[in-house]
């Protein structure tokens, strides 16, 4: 498992790197998911479900960001997924120099569908353009249904919102109802998908999204 030390990139504009990103991309026909929320709300679950489900069709790779460790590449790679352990220098999110370099350094080419696993964080990463095609954010369960009325920037910036363990539901006093109204206050187009990794509840529909993201990049769209 390769794992690389960055540091934040010095650079006059990270809205510029990560247009320039984003076009790099674009001709590669690689789709860039940048994944966002706070810790432990089920981003490596997800992805390996993600890698099983779909690991057959496209080629995806992982680019896994944490302050420290190696974990999440390794579970990634257990996978048959290509991926990079990224360390931040205790950064509490990735910006586009970083995604840039990081990318290149696990190497993109035939890769149809990249996921940056940013750092577990609900407020940093929202202030960051990484030059993905698509920013998908996750809230689970037991988080709560009221964080778009903490961490509204998150909900605001992202295409998609996937609520994670909804299998715990019973446990908690989730309100979906609630929530999506709080989160299309903020965000009207917003996607919504509430999906189990545990139980595969919902993946289906994800899974068709972001096979139709997929395909709209490759296509230009
Ligand atoms: N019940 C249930 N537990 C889940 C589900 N998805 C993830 N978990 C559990 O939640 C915990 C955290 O999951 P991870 O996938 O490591 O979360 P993460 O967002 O990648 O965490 P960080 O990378 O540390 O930010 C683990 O114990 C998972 O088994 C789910 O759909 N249902
Ligand atoms: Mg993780």
């Amino acid at each position: 498992m390769r794992v690389i030390e960055l540091k934040e990139s010095i650079t006059a504009s990270n809205d510029r790197d990560a247009d320039a990103l984003r076009e790099e991309m674009r001709i590669e026909g690689t789709l860039l998911v940048n994944l966002m929320s706070s810790p432990g709300s089920g981003k490596t679950t997800l992805l390996s479900r993600i890698i099983e489900d779909l690991g057959g069709e496209w080629k995806i790779a992982v680019l896994e960001a944490d302050i420290d460790a190696q974990v999440d590449a390794e579970r990634m790679e257990e996978k048959g997924a290509r991926s990079i352990q990224v360390h931040t220098d205790g950064m509490c999110h990735m910006d586009a120099g970083m995604t840039r370099t990081g990318l290149r350094e696990m190497g993109t080419e035939g890769i149809d569908l990249a996921f940056l696993e940013n750092v577990g964080n609900l407020i940093c990463p929202a202030e960051f353009d990484t030059g993905a095609g698509k920013n998908v954010m996750l809230l689970s369960v037991p988080e709560g249904d009221d964080k778009p009325l903490k961490y509204p920037l998150m909900f605001m910036k992202s295409d998609v919102l996937v609520i994670t363990k909804t299998d715990t539901m019973p446990a908690f006093d989730f309100d979906l109802v609630r929530c999506t109204e709080r989160v299309r206050r903020l965000n009207p187009d917003i996607r919504i998908f509430p999906v189990s990794a545990k139980t595969g509840e919902g993946m289906a529909d994800l899974e068709n999204w972001l096979v139709t993201a997929v395909r709209d990049w490759k296509a230009g769209l």
